[in-house]
């Protein structure tokens, strides 16, 4: 492909405002060529700031505009099966936010889409994969020197929750990032979840089963535990630590300026994750728009999202039964081997 690849941005919300900005200001050979939202005076204002960038509040109108070669998907979870099944209809790429669907019986309807297709077109938005110190953690680990991994320790903590955060979202939505984190560290899949909750915080709103402790349990004999705590209030940490039988690294410290000044030392913590995970959502975008550009899809594929909409299903079951829940997985198809 030569010239600029024309996108369509379907759900500008944070996320999506986030990737419009990326796409326009830091992104060679890409340009945002549609907007939708359901907004549609939000939609408008922001297709306004773009050079010929039609603004749309129907997805399926964005996705026929003229100019349009790729999609990129960030609307609700809930949302992105009717999409991506359109997208694939048309034969557009598609980089969708996680989770590719909320449930596994929608990933799997997405695949079978693009098996009919007969051949990938989705890359799911697992944004951790492009981050710098889990791909350092990642090749620590294939090295060996680690030795076999035994343990990862996951903190995964936002300092508030949006007022939409359902108790099942802190699995779905947020610890999803760790079970894919998981499997591709360890080149495992996940083979059963536990789910243990304390007394809920009480900065957590009413209602809310905030935190949770996620254990999940891996084919490879390892075992995986993520504290999720969406409401911790004093900023964004995503640390992990892998434990081995001959050693043990930990990523997330966020290692910024040390500050030394009237009897006190510190640092600062990031407040969300479009500031802690800004070069790894720059990095995923760029590779995406480049290797779509040469007709390829490389990062985490739909059996990604589906095999971790899997394990979210039986981590909800685990949290409602109180009891460890195998995961359901679906063989694996030719497609994504
Ligand atoms: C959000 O959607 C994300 O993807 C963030 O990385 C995660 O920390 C947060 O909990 C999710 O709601």
């Amino acid at each position: 492909m030569s010239g600029t690849l024309g996108i369509a941005v379907i759900g500008t919300g944070k996320m999506g405002a986030d990737h419009v900005r990326r796409l326009d200001r830091r992104t060679a050979g890409a340009r945002v060529a549609a907007v939708a939202d359901l907004d549609g005076d939000r939609v408008k204002e922001i297709a306004a700031g773009l050079d010929g960038c039609a603004a749309f509040t129907d997805p399926h109108a964005a996705l026929a505009a003229p100019g349009v070669e790729a999609v990129l998907v960030a609307s609700p979870g809930p949302a992105h099966e009717e999409i991506l099944l359109a997208a694939i209809e048309r034969g557009l790429p598609v980089l969708c936010e996680k989770p590719l669907t909320p449930e596994p019986d929608g990933a799997l309807r997405v695949m079978e889409a693009e098996q009919r297709a007969g051949r990938r077109l989705v890359q799911v938005g697992f944004m951790r994969r492009h981050d710098a110190e889990y791909e350092q953690l990642k090749a620590l680990l294939a090295t060996g020197a680690l030795g076999r991994p035994l343990f990862l320790h996951c903190r995964h903590r936002n300092a508030s929750s949006p007022s939409f955060f359902t108790s099942d979202m802190l699995i779905s939505d947020s610890v999803v990032h760790e079970v894919d984190a998981a499997r591709w560290l360890l080149d495992q899949e996940v083979t059963a979840v536990t789910v243990l909750s304390p007394a809920p915080s009480g900065a957590a709103p009413e209602g809310l089963r905030d935190p949770q402790l996620v254990l999940l349990e891996t084919s490879g004999g390892a075992i995986v535990d993520v504290e999720i705590f969406v409401n911790c209030g004093f900023g964004y940490q995503v640390v992990c630590e892998a434990v081995g039988e001959s050693g043990s690294a930990r990523i997330g410290d966020g290692q910024s300026v040390l500050v030394q000044s009237a009897g006190r030392w510190g640092g600062e913590i990031a407040q969300d994750y479009t500031v802690r995970f800004a070069d790894a959502y720059d990095r995923q975008v760029r590779r995406w728009v480049d290797a779509t550009r040469r007709g390829r899809v490389t990062g985490p594929s739909a059996w990604d999202g589906y095999a971790a909409a899997a394990v979210s299903e039986a981590g909800l079951a685990a949290r409602r039964t109180g009891t460890r829940t195998p995961v359901v997985l679906a063989p694996r198809p030719e497609l994504y081997a």
